[in-house]
């Protein structure tokens, strides 16, 4: 008997102490890039009961891995293959705590599925718009721990900024309430932002306090084919000049990313890909009307033809071709994975060099492979590509990845350092990227990152390995 097993049955009740059938769905990661072995899937109810797991864990010196709904896409919520970790799964903590109408805020449970977090929000009469793919099964502390980007961040933010508290549960079991709902506090440190994309490494998030937005009374979706990264650049800043605030999406799709869904969901129409090597998805949210929202997206539409940076274009006419639209932009990761393994990179640069950064790396990836093929799509209104590497037609996708993966990604993040950018945006570091950091981070801001590990989990106990190595 494992006295530590028999005090977590304790803490959450037996049935929430998972030890024994098919693990899969907690050890193995969505890109099914590892499979670990966990000593135990825990499954607390409360925050209590999640600090009672985490003292029962630090005093029997075992590693606590946290996971949300384990969509991440750089192995950060999966154990390690010793059998010794335990899975802290958040999912029963799913309660919607409340919405503070005045404030403009809701507090929610860190378990919650983001979707049930944005139909919370919509049943209250607000927005919560931070918007991704995997928002069917991806939680919100999830969101938070990886400062998740998503379709929405060129006009709300990513995760941390529509985040104004946490309830913490830090390395020691210890409880932090900063659930306030404060719109400024110059109270010492942020801790709030240390947490955030921390990925699990310095402890548990089991609450957050997120923000509220009115919903528009419009929100309109167009589809439009681009000649070139540079003209898609240029398309971008007269949207920013037309649209100003209204301007809520702005994602580029390469042709042969496109070309992947429409090959692997052949039910779904794709605009435009045959014709055009990129198109671009624009959203414009409009709080006065949809007419008003219809004819300034139109006038865009119009001069950027006029001007050569788009070359076709539609307007969706309702809400089931909007869905449709960016159904298909959404399904490109999963068209990826049907494709088979592939690279992945979730890089930002400035906006101004990305048509740059994109000659220049697509160039060293041909000359170094033959037959490459590139998948770029992703949310250009941040500077932040997916800019993926899929093996040549006909190839071997894991023997791809044994032999290309490191000279792929040296060829990637040197591009990205020369162009002033971040090898990651979006996904963050986990396992994949932690040996790549000390190469690419600032050894100061490394430094600093190692001493704040050190001083908040002194045992190395909280997601080990992930994000730095002490
Ligand atoms: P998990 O995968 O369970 O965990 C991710 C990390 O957070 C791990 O390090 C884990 O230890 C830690 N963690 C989880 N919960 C907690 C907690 N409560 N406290 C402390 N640490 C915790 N990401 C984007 O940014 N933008 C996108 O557009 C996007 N699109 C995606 C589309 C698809 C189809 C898929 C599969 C993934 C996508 N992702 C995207 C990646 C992923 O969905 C996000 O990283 C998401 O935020 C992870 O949430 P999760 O609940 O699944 O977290
Ligand atoms: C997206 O923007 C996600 O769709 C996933 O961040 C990106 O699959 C990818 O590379
Ligand atoms: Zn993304």
């Amino acid at each position: 008997m494992n006295p530590l097993l028999e005090r977590l049955r304790a803490i959450v009740g037996a049935q929430h102490v998972i030890t024994e059938g098919d693990l899969s769905a907690w050890e193995q990661d969505w890109r099914k890039r590892m499979r670990g072995k966990a000593l135990a899937v825990v499954r607390p109810g409360s925050t209590q009961e999640v600090a009672a797991v985490v003292r029962a864990c630090v005093e029997a010196g075992t590693s606590l891995v946290p996971q949300g709904g384990n969509t991440g896409m750089v192995v950060g919520a999966t154990p390690d293959e010793s059998g010794t970790q335990v899975v802290l799964s958040l999912t029963r903590m799913n309660a919607i705590r409340g919405v503070d109408a005045g404030n403009l805020t809701m507090t929610v449970e860190a378990g919650c599925v983001l979707q049930a977090v944005q139909d919370a929000a919509e049943k209250a009469g607000f927005l919560f718009p931070l918007s991704l793919a995997a928002e069917g099964s991806c939680t919100i502390g999830g969101n938070l721990a990886t400062n998740a980007g998503g379709t929405q961040v060129v006009r709300y933010g990513n995760a941390r900024e529509l985040c104004l508290g946490l309830e913490v549960v830090n390395a020691q079991g210890d409880v932090w309430n900063g659930l306030a709902g404060l719109r400024k506090d110059n109270t010492g440190y942020d801790l709030r932002d240390l947490f955030i994309g921390s990925e699990g490494t310095l402890g548990v998030i089991t609450a957050a306090t997120l923000k509220l937005y009115p919903l528009p009374a419009a929100t309109l979706t167009a589809w439009a084919a681009v000649p070139s990264v540079e003209e898609a650049v240029r398309l971008l800043g007269m949207a920013h000049r037309e649209l100003g605030a209204g301007l809520t999406g702005f994602e580029m799709m390469g042709s042969f990313a496109l070309s992947l869904v429409a090959k692997h969901f052949p039910q779904m129409r794709v605009p435009f890909h045959e014709q055009s090597p990129f198109c671009v998805l624009l959203e414009n949210s409009d709080h006065e009307s949809e007419l008003h929202a219809r004819v300034q997206f139109e006038r865009l539409l119009e001069t950027a033809m006029e001007e050569g940076c788009v070359t076709d274009a539609v307007v969706a006419e309702n809400l089931t071709q909007a869905h449709q639209l960016w159904h298909i932009r959404e399904s490109i990761p999963l068209a990826q994975a049907e494709e088979g393994l592939n690279i992945k990179h979730d890089i930002s640069v400035p906006v101004s060099r990305i048509p740059a950064f994109c000659r220049e790396t697509d160039d060293l990836l041909r000359q170094a492979i033959p037959g490459v093929r590139l998948v770029n799509f992703g949310h250009l209104g941040d500077g932040n590509l997916h800019y993926n590497v899929q093996a040549p037609e006909g190839g071997d996708p894991p023997a791809f990845l044994r032999d290309w993966e490191e000279k792929v990604n040296a060829i990637v993040h040197d591009s990205v350092q020369r162009s002033g950018g971040s090898i990651s945006a979006e996904h963050g570091i986990g396992s994949l990227k932690v040996d790549k950091l000390p190469k690419y981070k600032d050894p100061a801001a490394l430094a600093m990152m190692r001493a704040i590990k050190k001083a908040l989990d002194p045992k190395n106990l909280m997601n080990p390995g992930r994000v730095v190595r002490t």
